[in-house]
């Protein structure tokens, strides 16, 4: 009997699954929260980034949940199916490509989408990952550059985050500069210590 109530747990703990999750978008005035929210149908994303230059932004889940060298580290699209880039809507794309996302007058992008192939389970989690939100307009998969079937052409890279596993959504994130803005203030703060502690030192 108890062998079969540890094989009941054990295998409520397997089927557990995500439910939300969200991303913190910081970097210098670029300020932005986004939740996802699993569905029988896929996955609802949802939220508000602050301080993007008016116009269209690619936006798309990128391998890795690393943010160094200004958001290089996070590398490629997520892409776990060998796939060329494309359009949210198109039957190739990689898993990650969520299309644009486009800043008002006001440099406000509100998101909400709802996608079919993310998920926050399984083969295709993008928990982990990293949310990246690109200077330039994703072509979506058409539009020719030498660059066009594998990033869409969106050109640098503005901010990013990685999305972790949330409770219910309504989570805050962290006051104060972001993950890129961090290191730059971070290395400020350092040569001015030092400088200081030179100039003590000197007159003394
Ligand atoms: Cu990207
Ligand atoms: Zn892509």
């Amino acid at each position: 009997m108890f062998k079969l109530f540890v094989l009941a747990l054990c295998a409520t703990a397997t089927l557990a699954t995500v439910e939300k999750a969200i991303v913190c978008l910081k970097s210098g005035d670029i300020d932005g929260k986004i939740t996802f929210t699993q569905t029988a149908e896929g996955v609802q994303v949802e939220g508000v980034i602050n301080g993007l230059p008016k116009g269209k932004h690619g936006f798309h889940i990128h391998e890795k949940g690393a943010l160094g060298d200004s958001c290089k580290d996070a590398g490629g699209h997520f892409n776990p199916d060998k796939k060329d880039h494309g359009a949210p809507e198109d039957a190739v794309r990689h898993v990650g490509d969520l299309g644009n996302i486009i800043a008002d007058d006001k440099k406000v992008a509100h998101v909400n989408i709802s996608d079919k192939i993310i998920s926050l389970n399984g083969e295709h989690s993008i928990i982990g990952r990293a949310v990246v939100v690109h200077e330039g307009e994703d072509d979506l998969g058409k539009g020719n550059f030498n660059d066009s079937k594998t990033t869409g052409h969106a050109g640098a890279r503005l901010v990013c985050g990685v999305i972790g596993i949330a409770s219910d959504g309504t989570e805050t994130c962290p006051e104060g500069p972001g993950n890129i803005a961090i290191s730059t203030t971070g290395n400020y703060f350092l040569l001015f210590t030092g400088l200081y502690t030179l100039f003590l030192n000197l007159r003394f």
